[in-house]
C-alpha cells in the first residue's frame, strides 16, 4: 500500500497536463482502478485484517483524490499565467501608426488656397496640361505676332510633316482653364484653376515646369474694389495673420486692363519673412479686370458681365510661408528634405481648424 501511495503520488506530481491526470486517475481510484481492485480483496480478509486494511484503504484513495484536485487546480493556474505571460497588450502603444509619407508643401499649398477660395464661394477646376495654341494664347489677347509668346518661353508639341495648323504646347499658365470654364458654364463665375504649367527656362528662381492658381470672378457688377477685398481675405488667410497691406502697382498683362501687380506689407528681420508688418514689400500676384475680348473668348457678353482674375505662383507662396530657401528642392524628391518639409497626412487644411498645423 505504501508502494501505490508512493507511485500514484509521484505520478500526479509529475503529470504534464489535464489528460494525463484524467489518465492517473482512471488507473487509480477508477472503476477498474488499482485501488478500486484493492478494496475487492477486502471481502475475502478476515474481520481483523479487514479492521485494518479498509480504513487504510480509503484514507489513500482520500489522499490520491485530493493530490489530483490539487494538481488539477495547479495546472490550471499555471495555464491561465502562461496566456496572461504571453497574452499581453500594451494599451499605451498609439493607436495608430503614422503614415511613413508626407504631403509634399505645394500639394498642402494647393489645398490651403483651394480651402480659402472656396470659403468664398470659387469653385475648382481642372484642364488639360498640353493645351491648343488658341486656348493657350489667342483666348487671351495675345495675338500670333504678340511679343508675350515669344517672352513665355512656350515648350511646343511637333506636327506630322506637311501638317500646318499651329502645334499643341505645354499650358504656360492655368488661365486656359478659365476659357473653358466661361464656355462650359456661362456667367455669373467664380472660379480657380490650379495645376502644373510649362516655361523653358531653368535657373536659381526658375524650373521648367511649376504650379500656378489663377482666379476668375465674372458677374454684372463687380468692380476692382472687389478684387481688394478678395485678394485682402486671401492673403490674410494664406498668412495666417490678422492684418496686412496690400500695394496695388500698375502692371500690362494682354488678358486684363487695368492690371495690377500686387506687394504685401513685410519685414525680413532677423532673415525670417514676417507678413503685415515692417517697411518691405513682397510681390506675390499678378492681377486686373478681364479684358473683354477674353470674357468674349470664353462665349460671354463683355457688355453684360465683367470681373477680375488673378494669377499666384505655387511654388513661390510655398517658399515665402514654409522658409523653403531653395526651389529647386521641390523637385529633387530627397527623402530627408521631404520629411523635413512635409504635412502629415491626415490632416486636411481647414480654415476652421488652422490651415496648417
Ligand atoms: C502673374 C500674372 C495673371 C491672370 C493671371 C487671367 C485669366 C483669365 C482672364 C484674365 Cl481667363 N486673366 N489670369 C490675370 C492677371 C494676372 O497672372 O504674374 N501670375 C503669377
Amino acid at each position: 500500500m505504501t508502494d501505490l501511495r508512493e507511485k500514484y503520488l509521484g505520478l500526479i506530481a509529475n503529470a504534464g497536463d489535464e489528460a494525463a491526470l484524467e489518465d492517473l486517475r482512471v488507473q487509480a481510484v477508477g472503476k477498474k482502478g488499482e485501488i478500486s481492485l484493492q478494496m475487492r480483496e477486502l471481502g475475502k480478509m478476515t474481520p481483523e485484517e479487514r479492521q485494518a486494511a479498509g480504513p487504510k484503504l480509503n484514507a489513500l484513495k482520500n489522499e490520491i483524490n485530493s493530490a489530483l484536485a490539487a494538481k488539477k487546480e495547479a495546472l490550471a493556474d499555471a495555464a491561465l499565467d502562461e496566456r496572461l505571460r504571453t497574452e499581453w497588450l500594451d494599451v499605451t502603444l498609439p493607436s495608430r501608426q503614422r503614415p511613413a509619407g508626407t504631403i509634399h508643401p505645394i500639394s498642402q499649398v494647393t489645398d490651403e488656397v483651394t480651402a480659402i477660395f472656396a470659403d468664398m464661394g470659387f469653385s475648382v477646376a481642372e484642364g488639360p496640361q498640353i493645351e491648343s495654341d488658341w486656348y493657350n494664347f489667342d483666348a487671351l489677347n495675345i495675338p500670333g505676332h504678340h511679343p508675350a509668346r515669344a517672352e513665355m518661353d512656350t515648350f511646343y508639341t511637333h506636327r506630322a510633316k506637311g501638317d500646318d495648323r499651329p502645334p499643341h504646347v505645354l499650358r504656360t499658365h492655368t488661365s486656359p482653364v478659365q476659357i473653358r470654364s466661361m464656355e462650359a458654364n456661362g456667367a455669373p463665375i467664380r472660379v480657380i484653376c490650379p495645376g502644373r504649367v510649362y516655361r523653358a527656362d531653368y535657373d536659381q528662381t526658375h524650373t521648367p515646369m511649376f504650379h500656378q492658381v489663377e482666379g476668375l470672378a465674372l458677374d454684372k457688377d463687380i468692380s476692382m474694389a472687389n478684387l481688394k477685398w478678395v485678394l485682402e481675405e486671401f492673403v490674410k488667410a494664406f498668412f495666417e495673420v490678422d492684418d496686412v497691406e496690400l500695394r496695388f502697382r500698375a502692371s500690362h498683362f494682354p488678358f486684363t486692363e487695368p492690371s495690377a501687380e500686387v506687394d504685401i506689407r513685410c519685414s525680413w528681420e532677423g532673415g525670417t519673412l514676417k507678413v503685415g508688418e515692417g517697411d518691405d514689400w513682397l510681390e506675390i500676384l499678378g492681377s486686373g479686370m478681364v479684358h473683354p475680348k477674353v470674357i468674349a473668348a470664353g462665349g460671354i457678353d463683355p457688355d453684360v458681365y465683367q470681373g477680375f482674375a488673378f494669377g499666384v505662383g505655387i511654388d513661390r507662396i510655398a517658399m515665402l510661408k514654409y522658409g523653403i530657401p531653395d526651389l529647386r528642392a521641390f523637385f529633387d524628391s530627397d527623402l530627408r528634405w521631404l520629411r523635413h518639409y512635409g504635412f502629415a497626412s491626415l490632416e486636411q487644411p481647414n480654415l476652421a481648424g488652422g490651415l496648417s498645423r
